[in-house]
């Protein structure tokens, strides 16, 4: 007598309860290395518990002035970067990333001008 599907469904469950109980519970258990409470890919700690090789991109923290990278040792970390942004402010200059924010300013463009304090005639 073949099992009916729905004796297949249960056996496949009671198959893969452990191994996502054991990788979602957030702590190291023996046979893994790394553990981020999931069983999803792609976050730095695979659903087997694998971290992800230093350097491999991440889910970005929505802040363009880090790059998000996995640590290698399973988590997604935000690095400082020094790339181009703009903070939308005008009289400050062209901005550059520094220290994980828009903060380096190249100062204003308009030096020795009054653009930067023009008033609309
Ligand atoms: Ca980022
Ligand atoms: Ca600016």
């Amino acid at each position: 007598m073949t099992p009916s599907a729905r004796e297949k469904r249960r056996r496949k469950w009671n198959e893969l309860r452990p191994a996502a109980r054991a990788a979602s519970s957030r702590s190291i258990d023996p046979g893994e290395t790394c553990d981020d409470g999931n069983v999803a890919d792609g976050d730095c700690c695979s659903a087997t518990c694998e971290p992800a090789d230093a350097g491999t991109a991440c889910a970005s923290d929505g802040n363009g002035c880090t790059d998000d990278v996995c640590d290698g040792g399973g988590s997604c970390v935000p690095l400082p970067n020094g790339a181009a942004c703009d903070d939308g402010v005008c009289c400050n200059g062209a901005d550059t990333c520094s220290g994980g924010s828009c903060a380096l300013h190249a100062g204003d463009p308009f030096a020795g001008g009054a653009a930067c304090n023009m008033v609309l005639q």
